[in-house]
């Protein structure tokens, strides 16, 4: 180990911005010594940290399926990481894997808590391919297209944020099913990348229009309504989005980021409910972490995918642990292009 490995550059939450955008000074940089693995532990070194939206309702105290981070507490995230130490059976030093070590360089770890990377299934895709469309944002595609969406060919679907690490993936299942793709994104580089690169069939900008004319613009597109709503966002893409349902559509509550700023304070009172009833439609909250038991499945099929170019993957990189609290205040406010990530170490 070289002098520079003596030491764990660390984030610390300082703040929940409760009702209010997260900006910089509510995480803390922090040094401390490098952590010592104890029995049945491996020591970490990150080589690249997964910013995700989901890290905005855990600094919330606001009751959600799964608990606050504590204040004063490394902020929480999956890393792909390299074992540098092992007092575990099972891991070695070199070994890659995926784990819960937050936003931090180096991370002493129960081997447990670790999943191994496999270099078969890997191949030649990118490790922080795993953080990505191999793993949690590719596992919401792909499940809640399986699950709930259930796309089939001729079918209109909607993503929105679609360009996004889970957006980006769930358009081109949706294309290998063969449904017409209707993506909604806030800029006009991000709408040609998914109808550009990725043979989405229409994008459309939800940025500064209110639901109705939104709502006419999508009605325009898709004359014969949406049959999936792949909902990314919440808020006003989704008022705009019920008001084109077709028959029997489903619809896919999967994020809310257009009000995670405002987490606890829901809108009140009927909302759509007519239209549920009247396209007999279904809608379904979705949670990644219901399907793990089928996570092989998924990594075969993605990685067959990527393998043989039927589909493809945008990250967006910034390099170095101090870059994330930036990075991750961009992520919420879409100044990311495709999955947002730290390079923490090579
Ligand atoms: P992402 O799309 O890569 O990045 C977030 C994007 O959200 C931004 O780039 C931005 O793009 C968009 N956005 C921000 N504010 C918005 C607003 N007010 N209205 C509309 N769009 C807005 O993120 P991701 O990782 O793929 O996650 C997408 C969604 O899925 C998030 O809501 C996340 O919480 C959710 N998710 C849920 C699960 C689950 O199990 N339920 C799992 C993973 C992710 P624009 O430029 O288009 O605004
Ligand atoms: C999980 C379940 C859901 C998880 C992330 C999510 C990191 C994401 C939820 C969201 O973005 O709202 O187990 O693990």
């Amino acid at each position: 180990m070289t002098s520079a490995t003596t030491h764990n550059k660390r984030y610390l939450l300082a703040d929940r911005a409760e009702n209010r955008a997260v900006k910089p000074s509510d995480f803390t940089l922090d040094t401390t010594p490098l952590p010592q693995p104890g029995e049945g532990e491996v020591l970490l070194r990150t080589l690249y940290l997964s910013l995700d939206p989901y890290m905005r309702g855990r600094m919330s105290a606001a009751r959600s399926y799964a608990p606050p981070i504590e204040l004063g507490a490394v902020m929480i995230g999956e890393v792909v990481a390299e074992v540098i130490e092992s007092r575990a059976d099972g891991l070695k030093p070199g070994d890659k894997v995926l784990a819960y070590a937050g936003w931090q360089e180096y991370a002493a770890v129960p081997a447990k808590a670790c999943e191994r990377i496999d270099p078969i299934l890997a191949g030649d895709l990118p490790l922080s391919y795993f953080l990505g469309v191999l793993g949690m944002p590719g596992a919401t595609a792909y499940f809640a297209l399986d699950t709930i969406g259930k796309p089939k060919a001729g079918e209109t679907v909607l993503i929105s944020a679609a360009s996004g690490a889970v957006g980006q993936v769930a358009g081109q299942i949706a294309k290998l099913k063969g449904c017409k793709v209707v993506a909604t994104a806030g800029s006009a580089d991000k709408l040609a990348y998914v109808t550009q690169e990725l043979g989405f069939d229409i994008g459309v900008d939800y940025k500064n229009k209110d639901a109705k004319t939104l709502a006419g613009e999508l009605a325009q597109h898709a004359p014969d309504g949406i049959d999936v709503f792949f909902d990314n966002v919440g808020g006003v893409t989704h008022d705009a989005v019920m008001m084109n349902l077709a028959l029997r559509a489903r619809i896919i509550i999967c994020g809310a980021i257009a009000v995670y700023d405002r987490l606890g304070q829901p809108d009140t009172g009927p909302r759509w409910n007519r239209q549920l009833l009247a396209k007999r439609a279904l809608m379904q909250g979705f949670l990644v972490s219901d399907h793990r038991a089928r996570y092989a499945e998924f990594r075969t099929q993605m990685a067959d995918w990527l393998k043989s170019g039927r589909l493809r993957y945008k990250e967006d990189v910034v390099a170095g642990i101090e870059a994330a609290p930036q990075a991750f205040i961009g992520l919420l406010a879409g100044a990311n292009r495709g999955k947002m990530l730290v390079k923490v170490a090579t």
